[in-house]
């Protein structure tokens, strides 16, 4: 084991309001939006879509759709009429998608990635690439945070458990330390809930929102580890996947 002064970082941010505070400290940031925008983009990636684009506003997707992108565009859980499809990660398990570049905006999710790429190497987080992204951020030499995307900026459960398990798997390689209580606690989170993540977020609001949406195969499948094994980190306005053996 390396002594602390020597090992890398690893802290969670609760939420994009809290990340001016902690932005100026990190290489990497694993954006994370567990329910639903970074695992529909895990999805994507893993069902052969070959880039896509995350736009925080309705008036940027619609510029693309413009110019001829097929384009997601979600809001309060919501397809936004005129859009070709919306944050369900089942929406891109498609063939239509195979090989092709998208757009996706959405309420909380492709705003953290945007907010997050002036401060390092964005990378995507979720349940669904959870052991890959573990063992590939375990390989970078560098400090790394986990940015929460929350709900409306503020703090929300999955999204912090998810923080929790890869500052947890980090922590116990002995070259990664926390220091701040943000991570401490996502952590202990992780731990409390690791045996039954869906049922420990049974109350959770996003939870809550999205079943009243019908939405419960897609909460079930968002917290599913492991199933979309891939790796997706944004290159200039775009999300592409990386092989596993590359370092950024
Ligand atoms: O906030 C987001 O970016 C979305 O993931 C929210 S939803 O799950 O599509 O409602």
């Amino acid at each position: 084991m390396e002594d602390n002064e020597t090992r890398k970082k690893i802290e969670v941010c609760f939420s994009p309001y809290l990340f001016p505070l902690f932005k100026d400290e990190f290489d990497i940031i694993v954006v994370i939006d567990v329910l639903r925008a970074t695992s529909a983009i895990c999805a994507a990636f893993d069902n052969g879509v070959a880039g896509l684009i995350p736009v925080s506003t309705i008036e940027e997707a619609r510029e693309y759709q413009a110019k001829g992108y097929l384009v997601g565009a979600e809001r309060q859980g919501q397809i936004v009429e005129g859009f070709d499809f919306g944050n369900s990660p089942y929406s891109y398990m498609v063939p239509e998608l195979k090989g092709k570049t998208v757009v996706l905006s959405t309420t909380n999710g492709t705003k953290s990635i945007n907010i997050a790429k002036e401060a390092g190497q964005v990378v995507i987080g979720s349940f669904l690439n959870l052991d890959v992204l573990c063992e590939w951020l375990e390989k970078q030499d560098k400090h790394i945070l986990c940015l929460c995307s929350g709900w409306q900026n503020k703090f929300n459960l999955e999204d912090t458990i998810c923080a929790g398990a890869i500052t947890d798997y980090l922590v116990n390689t002995g070259q990664f330390r926390s220091e701040e209580d943000s991570s401490i606690a996502a952590k202990y989170l992780f731990l409390s809930a690791k045996d039954n993540i869906l049922g420990y977020l049974k109350a959770s609001s996003h939870r809550r929102r999205l079943k009243n949406l019908n939405l419960n195969e897609d909460i079930k499948y968002c917290l599913t580890p492991n199933q979309a094994p891939v790796i997706p980190i944004l290159v200039g306005d775009t999300i592409q996947l990386i092989k596993e053996s590359v370092s950024v």
